[in-house]
């Protein structure tokens, strides 16, 4: 049976999507980046990158989540819409997975992690990139019900992973200032298989104190002798 290594953010979660989307099989494995089981040769073995997502399908590793999602989608023929449109939709997964991930993502990093650390150049940056990510999306959304062509494709399920945690990158109010976001990530969300996505990590234990044990797990450049 498939394994899918698991946690509760926002790569993970669109394998979560993606697989309850084909109705699949699968063993959730509860990969806790708050312990550090990332790093670990076992897991690195199948991520030699150490992060979450990753799977193991018929004896072979496949990891990082865009990754997986066009394997996946490739192998059970679903969710890639019109071949025509194949540019596009290879277009916008490259778009989330280079843009709207990484700045969303760094964006919170500078927020939180980083919010005593100064760097007024570096959260200027990503909080001007990450809004413009949305804004990019909220234009292209305009009188579309999806991403790529006519279809519900691995893109939505890609940026929905992001968009879904839109208030903690864009703060209060999220996404209301980018309508064609905000009506589009309804009406994904409505499907019935986002709730089952949600559930999830409802299933599986993941540690939640944030202790010195997690400060080294997540933000090991800030226990590394020469930054590097
Ligand atoms: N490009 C990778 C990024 C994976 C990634 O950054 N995963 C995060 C969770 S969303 C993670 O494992 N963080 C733990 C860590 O950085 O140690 C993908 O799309 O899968």
């Amino acid at each position: 049976m498939l394994k899918f290594y698991f946690h509760t953010t926002p790569n993970p979660m669109k394998v979560a999507l993606l697989l309850e989307e084909l109705g699949l099989d699968y063993e959730a494995v509860a990969l806790d980046t708050y312990k550090g089981n990332q790093h670990s040769p076992q897991f690195k073995a199948i991520n030699p990158n150490g992060k979450a997502p990753a799977i193991e399908d018929d004896g072979k590793r496949v990891f990082d989540s865009t990754a997986i999602c066009l394997y996946l989608a490739e192998k059970h023929g679903a969710l890639l819409g019109d071949p025509a449109n194949r540019g596009e939709l290879l277009s916008w997964l490259f778009w989330i997975a280079s843009g709207l991930g990484p700045f969303s993502g760094q964006w919170v990093h500078f927020q939180t992690a980083g919010a005593n650390e100064g760097g007024e150049y570096a959260k200027r940056r990503y909080r001007f990139e990450a809004h413009r990510h949305y804004r990019v999306l909220d234009e292209h959304l305009a009188g579309r019900a999806f991403m790529v062509g006519h279809d519900y494709t691995i893109a939505d399920i890609c940026a929905w992973g992001w968009v879904d945690r839109n208030v903690r990158v864009l703060g209060e109010g999220g996404i209301d200032a980018y309508p064609n976001v905000k009506r589009w990530y309804e009406a994904v969300n409505a499907r019935p298989a986002v709730a089952k996505a949600r559930d999830l990590p409802q299933r599986l234990a993941f540690k939640t104190d944030f202790d010195e044990e997690t400060a080294r797990s997540l933000f090991p450049h800030n226990f590394a002798e020469t930054g590097s």
